[in-house]
């Protein structure tokens, strides 16, 4: 098994983290994002998207982080990454997609580079772009855990499911960008017990071969 990723791409730490919880070993391809590897003939015939994470698994190779979550789940379904239920499942996946389909591709290497050139703004506007996205989310993802008594120890009951997979990362590419995570006190209590995990903590970002200041 494969993983093509990049230390700071928060859509392959989502991988690895899944990974981790149903200890599967895997090797690493690093895909450097900032030098263009991912637009390189030899990655684009890895993922046509030229977008990491892509895991070649059982003889194919696989795209789309949330798609790979699932597969994982499918294929190696202890521990679970979903609810039993339905309603749960629905709930999940919900969560995970505020963070996967409508904070992170707005605020994805490309979009910030393409903000910057040919759109010409600065890097305290995109800061700007950046941290607005993030809290605009957020505010959603704290109101839905606040108001929810599934939410426990993690998103969903006390055990890692899909949408702490999805929020970690997330929260990381907050504190890179200094956003001021106050506001969300059960998004970092979720973090914080997350981080207690070594399947979380080995992910991160800082722990990576690949991993550069
Ligand atoms: N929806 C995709 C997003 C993948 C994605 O945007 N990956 C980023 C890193 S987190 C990337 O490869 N960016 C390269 C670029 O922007 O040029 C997924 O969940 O896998």
């Amino acid at each position: 098994m494969q993983l093509y990723g990049y230390f700071r791409s928060s859509a392959a730490f989502r991988v690895r983290i899944a990974l981790n919880l149903k200890q599967l070993d895997y090797d690493s391809a690093f895909i450097h994002l900032r030098r263009g590897d991912q637009s390189q003939p030899a990655f684009l015939g890895v993922n046509p998207q030229g977008l990491v994470p892509a895991l070649e698994i059982d003889g194919q190779t696989l795209i789309q982080s949330l798609a790979i979550l699932e597969y994982l789940d499918e294929t190696h379904p202890e521990p679970p990454l979903l609810p039993p239920d339905a309603a749960g499942r629905a709930r999940v996946r919900a969560l995970a997609q505020i963070v996967a389909c409508d904070i992170h591709p707005i605020n994805n290497l490309r979009v910030l580079r393409y903000l910057h050139r040919p759109l010409g703004h600065d890097q305290t506007a995109i800061e700007t772009w950046y941290n607005h996205w993030i809290d605009s989310g957020f505010r959603a993802l704290e109101g839905l855990l606040a108001g929810d008594k599934r939410t426990g120890a993690f998103c969903h009951g006390d055990r890692p499911g899909l949408a702490d997979i999805a929020l970690v990362p997330q929260v990381v590419n907050a504190e890179r960008y200094r956003l001021d995570v106050h506001p969300y006190p059960n998004i970092t209590r979720i973090f914080a017990t997350c981080m207690k995990l070594d399947a979380f903590a080995a992910a991160h970002p800082e722990r990576q071969p690949d991993r550069e200041e």
